[in-house]
């Protein structure tokens, strides 16, 4: 090689071994990596992990079947999953429109909308890791059909499915269960998304950005925690949570509507597999937030959308220390220590046994 040209691979080496910042190409923002950080001492917050064992019906819950809820309805005795109106809905379906301001600097919307809660099994005691395939299954075809009967009501156009899960995370109660919020306007997130993915789409002949991405991860391996036929798991370039995970359809599926017999099947069997590893990690029932990003519902088609969950877990180095996203990730950018292929690399070294 002549000298003065240092090989590419090299280059690479060495950016990603030192201070860098990538870009996160579905949002358009950039994260700080400072992988050389991690050695530096903690003597900061320590979190108390929960105890493990919940019985399996708990007569104080609120989301165990035949209980009484917070709102003072009584739950039936369910026996796979269970969806209600949020007794403490966010959202409204009837929320009235008002004069907007003429001063843009005060702009105000209406925001009308549906927040539904989702019990997962009647089983207050399980988590998704511990459920099994077929149950899982089973949340997904409620999944699928609150996307459906959401999607079809003529004032919505995003449906956001979530799971918020561990005390840590905000979650109110350990029962098994999600959310769904519906909403009249596209919300900051998606709405980023669709803009990149559009983008895109209208700048590279018609293909998908999550597409090409995927592929190119797929022939990289590097952050690839685990796949099936229908689906892949993977740690993003751009992770900003230190073991943030991504999956995203084998197939070109823009939203739940999508989903055939073999995409939800390959769903049950990857979130079985990515929450067993993620228990496994620091060996407690791993706290996150997950949900789906899929494409506005209503109107036209959204042949650049391809949808994905994302999961966002706290935990950075155990079960007892937490991640947080202040000073200057509020302020500036957000910034993590250990590499998104590190993190990659751990989850792919973990059994997919249960602990
Ligand atoms: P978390 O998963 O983030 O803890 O939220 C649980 C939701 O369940 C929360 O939005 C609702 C709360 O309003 N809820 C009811 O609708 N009824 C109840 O009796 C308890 C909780
Ligand atoms: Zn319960």
């Amino acid at each position: 090689m002549p000298a003065g040209i240092v090989a590419w691979p090299l280059i690479m080496e060495t950016i990603f071994s030192n201070p860098h910042s990538r870009l996160n190409p579905l949002t358009g923002e950039w994260l700080l990596v400072s992988p050389h950080r991690l050695k530096r001492p903690w003597q900061g917050k320590v979190e108390q992990t929960p105890p493990e064992t919940r019985p399996t019906y708990d007569p104080k819950c609120y989301l165990c079947p035949g209980n009484e809820r917070a709102g003072g309805a009584r739950n039936p005795d369910y026996q796979g999953t269970f969806v209600f109106e949020n007794d403490f809905a966010a959202l409204l379906p009837d929320a009235p429109a008002s004069q907007a301001d003429a001063n843009p600097l005060f702009a105000a919307r209406r925001e009308r909308g549906t927040c539904r809660v989702i019990c997962f099994s009647p089983d207050h005691s399980l988590t998704l890791a511990q459920m099994s395939e077929d149950a899982i299954a089973c949340v997904i075809d409620a999944w699928m059909e609150q996307f459906r009967e959401l999607g079809a009501l003529e004032h919505i156009r995003n449906v956001q499915i979530f799971e918020n899960k561990g005390a840590i995370m905000g979650c109110s109660n350990p029962h098994p269960h999600g959310q769904i919020w519906a909403t009249e306007n596209i919300p900051t997130e998606p709405a980023k998304e669709d803009e990149s993915q559009r983008r895109y789409f209208e700048t590279h002949d018609g293909r998908a950005l999550l597409d090409d991405y995927q592929d190119e991860e797929l022939r990289r391996a590097e952050r690839v925690v685990c796949r099936n036929d229908a689906w892949a798991a993977l740690v993003p370039f751009w992770a900003k949570w230190p073991y943030e995970t991504m999956l995203l359809p084998a197939r070109p599926l823009a939203d739940m509507n999508d989903f055939g017999p073999g995409d939800k099947t390959g769903l049950a069997n990857i979130l079985k597999r990515l929450t067993t590893r993620y228990d496994n990690l620091f060996r407690v029932s791993f706290p996150y937030t997950m949900g789906f990003h899929q494409a506005p519902v209503g109107g036209r088609a959204h042949p650049h959308w391809r949808i994905h969950a994302h999961f966002y877990p706290p935990l950075l180095r155990s079960a007892a220390i937490q991640k947080f996203m202040v000073g200057f990730e509020m302020l500036a950018m957000p910034q993590r220590d250990i590499t998104p292929e590190l993190a990659a690399e751990t989850l792919r070294s973990l059994s997919e046994d249960h602990f």
